[in-house]
């Protein structure tokens, strides 16, 4: 398949100013009609180039050129493009295609699921739709006519402001929406279905009135409010922290069931998946509510960082995404808990991102090529890219950035441009030098950072000395130096931190300090250092890296106890666990050795019981680093054994359950719910606390225990408290388990994203020979390989949750996986590609398990009419 560069990037030969849109949907046929208005790229010197559009699975019914039929001579056509030679400078195109929605499984382009047309258009889809310029950097005008049977699909939205509708003949009926915004085509919607809608208002800080819909199949009308409430959260946040109003009438956002991401900011118009719209206590747990604030909150703030300035080529997606994800992260810091935000952000970066980083598909932020564009919406894009934009935050300051932020919508408002475009206006609003800052947009590896400190008893002196380095990645042996921001504290004895004096400096500055490395080893030294202190490295993970500071582990139990900075607090929590576990996988220490257990056991209780500490804060640093992440630690020195890390780790968990029995009881019981539910962060953050109590005692195995888990299923009144018991059961063999998994289903069967949770908790339950049950699973009714939620919950859930079932040494897991991959592959090739990633890090495990994964790859490479998603991850992990 080709690969597409980024060196070889040219401007579009043709823009198109108009492009009016006519669908007449029908049950089999649909008629897809556009009127383009076209004119050559003058810039360009070439005069001769013809006109080439994008086209993928349509079948062309009639070409025009100002309104004359063309000949067929004049034009070609072939799989992947509709070519016209010798067109005027400026003309108007029409173009009739026919399609069939209800037949296209890929949930790309015009696509019918669950009876409610829907498009999805990034990256590529538009050429799904019609013969077009499909790429980001040609913006036009849009306006679109939908016309369909009036009972069937009663409501008929597209982008922008309704113009018209009225009636066709009794039937059908018809509707006119026109978007006064240029957008590329990658931001073009239709949705056509029987759905109801909540309205609520806005007015923004200048005083205008925004009409705000959410549009849901009928029996989801009472799930919306959470929805609506976040919209008007996001609105008034990106007014206060950035000044930017939303610019057109009317925001509409659409549930549907069947959808490949999360959500997609389409102007004006957001299609989401519905498990990121629908929540109400009795069917969406804690961590669901605070995921559809920040995924409303993500396509609301791409209202202007994607929409009003968009890409330039696909090249540049981090410009949208990185950006736009950090804007969500900082939202929802600020309307939850900041430390805990971060803290979560990191661990899901250490543990897919990092992987990703080192693994065959690894990429700069801003790739350089790509076979299928599908295949780049990565963590490294999205996660890594806004990390970026955070360390761009911090160096600047946070009013330096809004100064940057100002300019660069000053300049680019309208325009399709690049992430250079960006940091440029960040270092023009500030005089600032990003120069060799932009590596991390080109530079693929996460940089590993080294530390070696020496306190001066004599001058009262401490120096710190870094040396950075990055490893090699596919298509990149070398690496230059980056420009990496490290926040640095010093604790004295008493836990307390020290002021800070760098030599040079008159006086000290503060508590917490950014050192700015730009070489390859760099030395600080602090004066007036009254002490020997414990350095506190990288607080706030100011740069996505990893850190190698030798710590010892008294040192990290001392900063788990005392580090004024929460996220560094909890990573050397993670690390003093992780290193225990570690070192037992590894045979350095035994597993019955008394101080081992008891060394673990003491800061985990002091935690447990702190009086201090935030809960929510507690259950984060009390939840153990899992498998997976510990078979990504243990990867960088050595291959990984699934089984062996699942013993010992489930042997601690067990060990610390029986040793704080009485506290976990008592914390359980003092944190049940008190009068109503609630979903304000400290009930929250109780529930966690309890649930994680829960959760360990559920280790034990007790009759007693059984007993608390099953009460707690059959009173809960809410989902977190209801799907935390049944988490507990679902690990347990005994009859009371088997009543909860049934009783749960007659409960929920008509409720689709309630069964996702159903399917989930059976994968990731850790009674051996789960696979049996999973393959089984695949039959039920409910279960559909053609829903991406249904199959995200029950075959990837295996693979996330159950790592050491998943790699089990009969090789079954593998076969099960490639099975599906293959299966998928044939109906939905984005997601099938993503399912093969799974098998990416294949080298990094022992050698018999590689050698089963390799064979499977081989497999899958080697199956007949694999498609260019699949093809591009398996032959990278291939090499
Ligand atoms: N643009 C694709 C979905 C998202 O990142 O918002
Ligand atoms: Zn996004």
């Amino acid at each position: 398949p080709e690969v597409k560069y980024l060196k070889d990037y040219r401007p579009p030969a043709y823009w198109i100013d108009n492009t009016e849109l006519n669908f007449d949907l029908q049950e089999t046929n649909t008629l897809v009609k556009s009127v383009l208005n076209i004119r050559r790229n003058n810039d360009l010197s070439d005069k001769t180039i013809p006109l080439v559009l994008d086209g993928k699975n349509l079948e062309l019914l009639f070409v025009k050129i100002d309104k004359k039929h063309l000949d067929s001579d004049k034009y070609q056509i072939n799989s992947e493009n509709l070519t016209i030679y010798d067109v005027p400078e400026s003309f108007s195109l029409e173009v009739t295609t026919k399609i069939q929605p209800q037949n296209n499984t890929s949930l790309e382009g015009l696509y019918k699921a669950g009876g409610i047309f829907c498009t999805q258009c990034e990256a590529e889809g538009f050429r799904k739709i019609t013969y077009f310029p499909d790429r980001p950097d040609v913006m036009s005008k849009y306006s679109c006519t939908i016309t369909a049977d009036r009972e069937k699909y009663p409501i008929l939205l597209s982008n922008g402001n309704l113009i018209n509708s009225g009636m066709t003949d009794q039937n059908r009926h018809w509707a006119q929406w026109e978007d006064p915004f240029k957008k590329p085509s990658y931001l073009f919607a239709l949705v056509a279905g029987d759905l109801v809608y909540i309205e609520d208002f806005y007015k923004t800080k200048s005083g205008r009135s925004v009409t705000l819909r959410i549009y849901v199949e009928h029996m989801n009308i009472d799930k919306c409010g959470h929805a609506m409430q976040s919209l008007k959260k996001a609105m008034k946040w990106d007014e206060d922290v950035f000044g930017l109003e939303y610019d057109l009438d009317i925001y509409m956002i659409v549930a549907v069931n069947d959808f490949n991401m999360g959500a997609m900011e389409n102007k004006g118009l957001n299609i989401f998946n519905s498990k990121y719209v629908l929540a109400k206590p009795e069917t969406a747990t804690d961590i669901d509510f605070w995921n559809i604030e920040r995924v409303i909150a993500h396509e609301y703030f791409h209202n202007w960082t994607g929409n009003r300035v968009t890409l330039k080529n696909w090249f540049q997606l981090s410009l949208k995404e990185g950006l736009t994800v950090f804007r969500d992260q900082e939202f929802s810091s600020d309307m939850t808990s900041r430390p805990v935000k971060r803290i979560s952000d990191v661990r899901s970066l250490r543990s897919f991102q990092f992987p990703e980083d080192a693994g065959p598909m690894a990429h700069p932020v801003r790739p350089e090529s790509y076979i299928e564009m599908d295949n780049f919406y990565t963590m490294t894009v999205y996660e890594k890219g806004a990390e970026i934009i955070r360390m761009i935050h911090r160096i600047l300051g946070k009013q330096g950035f809004r100064k940057g932020m100002n300019l660069y919508f000053k300049r680019h408002d309208g325009q399709a441009v690049t992430t250079e475009d960006f940091v440029k206006a960040m270092e023009d609003a500030n005089q600032a030098d990003l120069r060799q800052f932009r590596l991390w947009y080109s530079q693929a590896g996460t940089p590993e950072i080294s530390v070696k400190r020496a306190y001066n008893h004599k001058n009262k002196t401490y120096s710190m000395t870094f040396t950075q380095k990055c490893p090699p990645s596919p298509g990149m042996s070398e690496k230059k130096a980056m420009h990496i921001p490290v926040a640095v504290g010093l604790l004295d004895k008493a836990g307390n931190d020290m002021p800070l004096q760098l030599a040079g400096q008159d006086k000290p500055e503060g508590t917490t300090i950014l050192l700015n490395l730009y070489k390859t080893t760099q030395t600080f030294e602090f004066v007036n250092v009254y002490e020997p202190p414990v350095p506190s490295i990288l607080r706030g993970f100011s740069a996505p890296v990893k850190l190698r500071a030798e710590y010892t582990s008294r040192e990290q139990a001392f900063l788990l106890a005392n580090d004024s900075d929460e996220f560094h607090r909890w990573d050397s929590g993670q690390r003093f666990f992780a290193g225990t576990m570690i070192n037992m996988v590894q045979g350095k220490i035994k597993n019955h050795d008394p101080d081992v257990l008891g060394a673990i056991i003491e800061p985990f209780r002091k935690t447990l019981l702190s009086t201090e500490l935030d809960k929510a804060f507690i259950s984060h640093v009390l939840t153990l680093p899992s498998e997976s992440e510990l078979g990504i630690l243990i990867s960088e020195t050595a291959p990984i054994d699934p089984e062996l890390i699942h013993q010992v780790r489930r042997f601690i968990t067990h060990a610390i359950a029986k040793a704080l029995k009485n506290d976990f009881e008592r914390i359980y019981q003092d944190n049940q719910e008190k009068g109503l539910y609630n979903i304000d962060a400290e009930s929250i953050a109780r529930r966690s606390l309890k649930n994680l109590a829960l959760s360990y005692l559920g280790m034990l195995e007790t009759p007693e225990i059984i007993k608390i888990a099953c009460n707690q299923f059959n009173k809960a009144e809410n989902m977190t408290d209801e799907i935390a018991a049944l988490g507990v059961l679902s690990h347990i063999q005994c009859s009371e388990r088997e009543k909860a998994i049934d009783d749960f289903y007659q409960k929920w069967k008509s409720d689709t994203l309630v069964l996702d949770k159903w399917f989930a908790i059976q994968a990731g339950s850790q009674i051996p020979g789960i696979i049996d049950k999973i393959k089984e699973l695949l039959n039920h009714p409910d279960f559909s390989i053609k829903n991406p939620n249904k199959v995200r919950a029950l075959v990837s859930s295996f693979c996330g949750m159950n790592p050491w079932q998943f790699h089990h040494i009969s090789g079954n897991g593998y076969k099960f996986m490639t099975d599906r991959i293959l299966e998928l592959n044939a109906i939905n090739p984005q997601i099938a590609a993503r399912m093969a990633g799974i098998f990416n890090h294949w080298k990094k495990y022992e050698p018999s398990r590689q050698k089963l994964m390799k064979a499977e790859l081989e497999k899958i490479i080697n199956t007949p009419d694999i498609s260019r998603h699949v093809y591009e991850i398996v032959s990278k992990a291939l090499v």
